[in-house]
């Protein structure tokens, strides 16, 4: 399988995040995709390749704001120039509910575009961002090139970025831009995500809330217990011509393979039944037993089976990394992953 990678995720490298009212070194660290990359040579997945031609701030614009995004390119100047801490871009106060006016004061515009303390804007955010996507959309090009499957090692991550919202480590919303590009570039009718990271994609679930084309499914653990709180629970299901295309699982705190298992074979149903052209798989891989910000107990012999169920499908599937936090582990879940879909195709 080829695998898709740019090196400008480095750019993105911020010192702190604050965790629960501590300060603290980030998890998610530039090491974790390294670390993906070198077992992915080693093991042999298959090719790695850079992002092709020349990214088309259009295929980002499908999904993203404007206003948000220009946001985000400058944020980290302007703050600085403002008398914002030039270690990294942090909202102190955030607009909720119904304190949301607009603002153009630079240290007030991360509380209007953030919705946690935990994703710090560094000078070369938004280049590492723009890269991250930009291999989403490579791999989504080569997937309508007839690839049967890639897999886009994306950094930051993406699953929690809203329209116009980062947080959750997340700026912008990969998987999302990738499905757009597959519906508006390909012509393809039918999308299905699903989001196998253990935290819930309150992004990807904005952004296609209210469509019948692309199906969102998402299994992760209870957000009564854990990050994003707000958002997950199994009464959303969509609204409008998106009602029933929605669809949360929502586990228990460590959860173990089996009922981790039986979730996923019920949103392969349901996959089943969309009759998609084309499955995106949100790829995080913090579901692991040692993951310290996880909650499940998933051990490394879970992750083939789920690649190879997977597999089953026999569609065009493109996978796109999301989080996953236990460095030591990572090139060995992600490449067992890897390895138990394509063990498992008839095609590639
Ligand atoms: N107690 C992704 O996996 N903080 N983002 C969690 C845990 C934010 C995770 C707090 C976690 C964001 C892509
Ligand atoms: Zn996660």
């Amino acid at each position: 399988m080829i695998t898709v990678y740019s090196e400008d995720h480095r750019l993105h490298h911020p010192p702190h995040e604050l965790l629960d009212g501590s300060l603290i070194t980030p998890y998610e660290d530039p090491q974790r995709v390294e670390i993906i990359l070198d077992a992915i040579l080693r093991q042999e997945i298959g090719p790695v390749i850079q992002p092709q031609a020349l990214l088309d701030l259009d295929d980002i614009r499908r999904v993203h704001h404007t206003d948000y995004l220009s946001y985000l390119e400058h944020a980290y100047t302007s703050w600085v120039e403002a008398g914002g801490n030039p270690k990294a871009v942090l909202p102190s106060a955030l607009a909720v509910r119904w304190m949301n006016r607009g603002t153009k004061n630079p240290l007030a515009l991360p509380g209007y575009y953030s919705f946690d303390t935990s994703t710090p804007i560094v000078a070369g955010t938004y280049q590492a961002a723009l890269a991250s996507a930009h291999v989403a959309l490579t791999s989504a090009e080569m997937i309508l090139q007839r690839e049967p499957s890639v897999y886009a090692l994306c950094r930051p991550p993406g699953h929690h970025a809203g329209v116009n919202l980062c947080g959750g480590y997340c700026f912008l919303n990969n998987a999302a831009i990738a499905a757009e590009y597959l519906i508006h570039k390909g012509g393809l009718s039918r999308i299905a995500i699903l989001d196998i990271d253990i935290h819930h994609g309150n992004g990807t679930q904005q952004i296609f809330y209210e469509r019948s084309d692309v199906l969102y499914m998402s299994i992760h653990i209870d957000p009564q217990i854990e990050y994003p709180y707000f958002s997950g629970f199994a009464d959303e299901e969509g609204a409008g011509e998106g009602f029933g295309y929605n669809r949360n699982i929502p586990l228990p705190q460590n959860a173990d393979q089996t009922l981790f298992l039986s979730a996923l074979d019920q949103a392969l149903d349901d996959v089943r039944k969309h009759e998609p052209d084309c499955v995106i798989v949100s790829a995080g891989f913090d579901t692991y037993i040692e993951d310290p910000i996880g909650g499940f107990t998933l051990t490394p012999d879970a992750y083939p089976i789920m690649g190879t169920r997977i597999a089953q499908l026999q569609l065009p599937t493109l996978f796109v990394q999301e989080g996953g936090y236990a460095i030591q582990a990572l090139g060995t879940n992600v490449c067992g992953f890897l390895s138990g879909f394509q063990n498992n195709r008839s095609v590639a």
